[in-house]
């Protein structure tokens, strides 16, 4: 009996042209930068670890109520969901105080260089 040859599937069997296949431009960008980081900052207050939680899935936000939440911005949170992405949550500017403004500035200043996939590629100010 002849054998039925597999159909071809072009989301899952993503060869390269030499096959005929159309090679997605985004292979090419994640072979140089494998993940997309992230800070989010903003007022206290504002929904910033809510919105890591909501929008990429990562529970290890962890939003607070009635205080201050309490966030390391050096700790990568990743999403099980999507590999892709790496946010920084921070904690929140308050009146009155620098310190939480001043440990965002640091870390930005610190991820302007070294390897591509160690800097940070992206701020999200989150306002109300
Ligand atoms: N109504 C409403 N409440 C929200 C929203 N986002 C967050 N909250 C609530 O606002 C409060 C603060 O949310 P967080 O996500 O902890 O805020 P944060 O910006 O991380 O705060 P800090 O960590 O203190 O800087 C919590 O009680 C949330 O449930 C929103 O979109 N709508
Ligand atoms: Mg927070």
């Amino acid at each position: 009996m002849k054998q039925q040859k597999p159909e071809a599937d072009p989301v899952r069997d993503r060869g390269g042209p030499s096959n005929g296949n159309l090679q997605p431009t985004t292979d090419k960008i994640l072979q140089i930068c494998p993940r997309f980081r992230i800070l989010v900052i903003g007022k206290t207050g504002v929904g910033k670890s809510t919105l890591i939680n909501r929008a990429f899935g990562v529970t290890a936000a962890v939003s607070a109520h009635y205080r201050p939440g309490e966030a390391n911005i050096e700790t990568e949170l990743t999403s099980p969901e999507n590999t892709l992405f790496v946010l920084h949550d921070s904690k929140g500017f308050e009146p009155g105080e620098d310190t939480n403004y001043e440990a965002a500035k640091r870390f930005i200043l610190s991820r302007r260089s070294g390897a591509l996939k160690d800097r940070l590629h992206a701020v999200w100010y989150v306002s109300f």
